[in-house]
């Protein structure tokens, strides 16, 4: 049953269905099934196949985006469930994240932005294709410990190594952890640019910017 209910939301959102896949997240909700599960193991696997039959050629610009639709239009209904999960009252620390100039992808950003303030981050989320200068700011006027950079195109990982560049200029970099990540980003492409920390997905991200402040890594 829960498996069952898992693949039809993976179906239905490469099949570009986004009321089924609202319809199906809310009956996941209403069966017990936990948000992150549904996430992982529902809406993931779909943005996953998308991706790979758009490198194969099976399917063009608007199937991604109709995918993403879908995904976006389940978190609305799964963001608010993942805040009654939040289990800490207390605020942990303030994260600025954002997606890099010259890349629009939004959901793994916004994935990361969510886990973090479930875990008890004040989130501060600048959105997609932003200007070094506007992260810099945004640490400065909040006071950030953790800025979350992310990139999902080879072509704009670049914009990280930007950004904390653009710290250091700014005389705040010893201020500021900086964490980043997407698809194309690795371990060794944040240790070459001089980046505190890199997760792989949404729930590393939550562990290594609570390592970061606790000054483990
Ligand atoms: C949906 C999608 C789109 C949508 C985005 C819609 C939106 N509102 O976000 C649209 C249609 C707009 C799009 C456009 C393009 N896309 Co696109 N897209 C995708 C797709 C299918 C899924 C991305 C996604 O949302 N995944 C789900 C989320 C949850 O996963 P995620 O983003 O990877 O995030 C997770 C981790 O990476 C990590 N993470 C992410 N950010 C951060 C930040 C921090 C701080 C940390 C710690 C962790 C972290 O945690 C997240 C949660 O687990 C991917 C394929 C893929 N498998 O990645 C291609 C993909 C990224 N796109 C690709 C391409 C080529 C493009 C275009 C250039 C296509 C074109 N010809 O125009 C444009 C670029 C536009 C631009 N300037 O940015 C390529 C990139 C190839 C490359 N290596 O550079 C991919 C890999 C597809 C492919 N296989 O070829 N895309």
């Amino acid at each position: 049953m829960v498996d069952d209910i898992l693949a039809q939301i993976t179906e239905n959102l490469l099949k570009g269905e986004t009321e089924s896949v609202v319809t199906l997240t809310g009956q996941a909700l209403t069966a017990g099934i936990e948000p992150l599960m549904i996430i992982n193991q529902g809406l993931l696997p779909g943005m996953e196949i998308a991706g790979e039959k758009f490198s194969r050629g099976e399917f063009f610009l608007p199937h991604l985006l109709i995918a993403a639709k879908g995904m976006q239009e389940a978190m609305a209904l799964l963001e608010p469930e993942l805040s009654l999960r939040q289990e800490t009252p207390e605020v942990l620390g303030t994260v600025v994240i954002g997606t890099v100039h010259g890349d629009i992808h939004e959901i793994g950003k916004s994935l990361v932005g969510t886990l973090l303030s479930v875990k008890g981050f004040q989130v501060h989320d600048l959105g997609v294709d932003v200007p070094g200068e506007r992260f810099v700011e945004k640490v400065k006027e909040t006071g950030a410990d953790i800025l979350g950079l992310s990139a999902l195109l080879t072509t704009t990982m670049i914009g990280q190594r930007e950004v904390i560049e653009a710290l250091v200029e700014a005389g705040l970099r010893d201020r500021v952890k900086v964490l980043v990540g997407g698809a194309p980003v690795s371990q060794s492409w944040a240790e070459e640019i001089g980046a505190d920390g890199y997760a792989e997905d949404a729930t590393g991200a939550v562990q290594v910017a609570q390592d970061l402040l606790e000054g483990k890594s």
